[in-house]
């Protein structure tokens, strides 16, 4: 039985084409500056999100806390929604690290923060206040449901940063499955933010990294503090290699991904006790399945070869590179026939 992982597009695993670029990479010391395949992926990156600059880091997670540490002075406030991964899945970072007060506002349930709460959370100079020094966004929502902010909603909230004179950071982890979604260059999205993280670990297919992007004199400051971190890598061209190949070959094809989530929906949202939450506008899909105790039931499915995760209710499954219309569709008729032969483990409400 073959094994359908819907458990994140970070299980992707390097393509052919992709390993015999990673194998031909062009290499030199990138703590140095000298790695040409780093250099050119830089360069690529900060073009194509219309930046002065780029810097290839190890991880989302390392990207997001290099550009709070570099936008932020020690007991700054970041304003960061309630549902967003740097608040809930960033180890803390930037309180631990970087002295860091994180300043939660609510997300409507398209990712987007509360302007009324953003507005709350800017007070004004004043002795027992901390000050703000960032405001940051997530594009695509991951607790959200992989939810689009398009231009308009990127465009308020920069208009309310100019307003009180702060900068904006999107974790971008997935920025180019929005632009795909939107059908628009990812420089029109990163446009209206002073940095972007995007990861080519995610939907990209790469094996490991990500890049933070923004002006040439915050690239240089966030690049002592990715050395800081422990992310001066010496001949990271190998990786950067592949990140190159996914900027060239990877990013149209995330409409495939799109189209196989909204395909896994539509099947979904057809089966009774199952509903989505909400229906997926790019390649995450969750939904709730009313009778069931949602951890023995992602265990029954592990058991049928369907691998997910269940997070905060509900079920979460993640079409990415390697997942065809063809596992989707299996996937489901698994789903299905687990519910069907099993007895539910919790009725809603008893
Ligand atoms: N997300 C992972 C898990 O950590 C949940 C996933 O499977 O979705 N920003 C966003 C929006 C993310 O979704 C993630 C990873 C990150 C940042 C962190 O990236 P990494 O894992 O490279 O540190």
């Amino acid at each position: 039985m073959k094994t359908i992982d819907l458990r994140s597009d970070t299980v992707t695993l390097p393509s052919p084409e992709m390993r015999t670029a990673m194998a031909n990479a062009e290499l030199g010391d990138d703590v140095f500056g000298e790695d040409p395949t780093v250099n050119r992926l830089q360069e690529m990156a900060a073009e194509l999100l219309g930046k002065e600059a780029a810097l290839l880091v190890t991880s989302g997670t390392q990207g997001n806390l290099a550009a709070l540490l570099t936008h932020c002075q020690r007991g700054e406030e970041v304003i960061a929604g309630k549902l967003s991964h740097t608040l809930n899945f960033e180890v803390g970072g930037a309180s631990a690290l970087g002295g860091l007060v994180m300043k939660p506002v609510r997300n409507d349930s398209n990712g987007r923060l509360d302007l009324g709460e953003v507005r709350g959370a800017i007070r004004p100079p004043d002795d027992h206040f901390a000050r703000i020094g960032l405001i940051c966004l997530e594009n695509t929502h991951n607790l959200c449901g992989g939810t689009v902010m398009g231009e308009e909603d990127l465009a308020s909230v920069r208009d309310l940063a100019d307003q009180h004179n702060l900068p904006v950071h999107i974790d971008g982890a997935r920025i180019f499955n929005a632009a795909v979604a939107l059908r628009v260059p990812v420089s029109r999205l990163a446009a209206f933010a002073d940095s972007v993280t995007f990861c080519l670990s995610k939907s990209l297919g790469c094996p490991v990294g990500s890049v933070l992007c923004g002006s040439r004199e915050f690239i240089a400051e966030a690049r002592r503090y990715r050395k800081m971190l422990g992310g001066g890598m010496r001949q990271a061209g190998i990786l950067a290699a592949a990140g190159v190949y996914a900027l060239e070959n990877m990013v149209e094809r995330l409409a495939e991904d799109h189209e196989n989530a909204r395909i896994a929906a539509e099947s979904l949202a057809d089966i009774p006790g199952i509903a989505l939450a909400p229906p997926p506008q790019t390649n995450l899909v969750y939904f709730t399945i009313e009778a069931w105790e949602l951890g023995a039931f992602v265990r029954r499915l592990a058991e049928e070869g369907v691998l997910c995760f269940d997070e905060g209710g509900r079920i979460r499954w993640v079409t990415h590179f390697g997942i065809e219309r063809a596992d989707v569709e299996e996937a489901v008729a698994r789903l299905r026939s687990v519910m069907a032969a099993g007895i539910p483990l919790r009725r809603a409400g008893v």
